[in-house]
């Protein structure tokens, strides 16, 4: 993906592969215009608008074409309940290689004793996740003390307890506002209603994840399932420091990788870092860092093995065969060797946009970042993260706001700003780039003024950008861009 369009000869490999991709796209387009024209339309000018912009949204990528390509065929028609090998529907064959491949595939590269392929997004990971922890963890033995095979053969008071018990168990999570996810036990998501949940932070000196904190907390609260991972959190995590405090209160440990998949596939992320040798079970979504489809993907280790496999039915419909099938070739895609130099540039182009920042005085909560991510918090800037959000946009940098650990102005507004560099790098951005790129958001930043609201006090939402930055910004960002192109050689007529 990032090799340079133009110093690629016409005959050469990657010319032929970008012909044979223009012209599958060129002809789909047309097929798809002859029916709702306004979708192709769309559709192509998704296209341009992702070529002409700076994507540093950290939780999103360009996947390759052939993993695009996969999810468009007819097995989006085929309906697949069950496991491989073992459907409600007849017909499954085909599907049954596809899933297979995927789940092989994602063993193989992670390392993992089982891998579960059919979890159509990140929340429906968790789900599973979450309910094959308590079918292993509550409903199992349960069973076995009614001498039970399954929940059918309980008296209907016994199967009344049940359902109380399993509802009446503790999750404890890293919170929102520290960097953790929605759906590890925040309260206006499922996960939080569905347990008990308490939350850990991060310390409010250095923003770091304090274990001896986590351990005090898991300590008194007892957890059934301790859940480690983020999705704004700028550095790694200890994952053998977390299992060990998981064995201490006897919680099953619970890893969602979503956001850095990518480089525990490239082993950027080794030994302590890894989550799969430590965690009982692991979470992802497959097109973050990991550039595959949008989906999900649960690996566990053996014992957890028969509780995810009934993901469906406990709590999935049917699963997206033609994603898992482009799962199967993102996962082959991450096996090979080229994608460990992928990760790491991944991890070394975050490290100079965060010099980047701090070289130009900008704040990034923790003072920077050895993952994939940065946060940037802007209320030095004298701006909301809203503010700062819209203000880039203008200029055509895309970014989201995000919260910062106790964020004065709330979740909607915000104070941060969330950078990634997954994408950017997927179109072969390198050290230099980044810290233009930084350049250029401060820039912004320092050209933005928070607006009035109508009532005259100061607005969370409204901001005055100075004129012709915008201008500017886009200018020199598409010196950038024109130099890497997205899906080099793709040419639509
Ligand atoms: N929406 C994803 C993210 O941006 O991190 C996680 O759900």
């Amino acid at each position: 993906m990032s090799e340079n369009a133009a110093a690629t000869p016409t005959d050469s490999p990657e010319a032929v592969q970008a012909g044979l991709v223009s012209s599958a796209y060129q002809q789909a387009l047309e097929v798809i215009a002859g029916v709702e024209p306004r979708v192709a339309e769309a559709t192509r000018q998704e296209l341009a608008d992702q070529r002409a912009s700076l994507k540093l949204i950290a939780s999103e990528n360009y996947a390759s074409p052939a993993v695009l390509l996969t999810m468009g065929t007819w097995f989006s028609d085929k309906y697949a309940e069950g496991t491989v090998g073992h459907r409600f529907y007849a017909g499954c064959q085909n599907v049954d290689t596809v899933e297979a491949l995927a789940a092989e595939h994602a063993r193989e590269l992670f390392g993992a004793e089982y891998a579960y392929a059919q979890p159509h997004s990140g929340i429906d990971a968790n789900l599973v996740a979450f309910w094959s922890i308590l079918a292993h963890r509550v409903e199992g033995p349960w069973l076995e003390k009614y001498g039970a095979k399954n929940v059918n053969e309980l008296s209907e008071e016994d199967w009344e307890s049940l359902r109380h018990e399993l509802g009446n168990q503790r999750l404890l999570g890293m919170s929102l506002d520290a960097g953790g996810h929605l759906t590890h036990g925040f309260r206006p998501n499922i996960s939080g209603k569905m347990f008990h949940q308490q939350q850990y932070g991060t310390d409010p000196q250095t923003g770091l994840l304090d274990y001896d904190a986590v351990r005090a907390k898991a300590k008194e609260f007892r957890p059934l399932v301790l859940v480690a991972g983020y999705s704004a959190y700028p550095r790694r995590v200890n994952f053998a420091k977390m299992r060990e405090i998981a064995d201490e209160v006897g919680a099953t440990l619970m890893v969602d990788m979503a956001h850095f998949a990518g480089l525990v596939a490239g082993k950027v992320f080794t030994g302590d870092e890894d989550p799969v040798p430590h965690a009982h079970v692991v979470t992802t979504t497959t097109h973050k860092s990991l550039r595959g489809p949008r989906g999900g993907l649960v690996l566990a280790q053996e014992e957890y093995a028969p509780s995810v496999d009934r993901g469906c039915p406990m709590v999935l419909g049917g699963p997206l065969s033609h994603v898992m099938a482009a799962k199967a070739v993102a996962l082959a895609e991450a096996r090979q060797p080229s994608f460990a130099g992928y990760a790491q540039r991944i991890a070394d182009n975050a490290t100079s946009l965060a010099d980047g920042f701090l070289s130009r005085g900008a704040n990034l909560v923790t003072g920077g970042t050895d993952n994939h991510l940065v946060l940037l918090d802007v209320s030095s800037f004298g701006l909301t993260g809203r503010q700062a959000e819209s203000a880039l946009l203008d200029a055509g940098v895309v970014t989201n706001r995000n919260s910062v650990p106790a964020d004065p102005n709330g979740a909607w507004y915000t104070s941060g700003i969330r950078l990634g560099t997954p994408a950017l790098t997927t179109r072969g951005f390198g050290h230099d780039e980044f810290d233009q790129v930084a350049a250029l958001i401060v820039d912004v930043l320092k050209s933005t003024t928070p607006g009035t609201t109508k009532a005259g006090g100061p607005s969370k939402a409204s901001y005055r950008l100075e004129d012709g930055v915008a201008d500017k910004t886009r200018a020199a960002s598409a010196e950038m861009l024109d130099k890497h192109p997205l899906y080099p050689g793709l040419e639509l007529v």
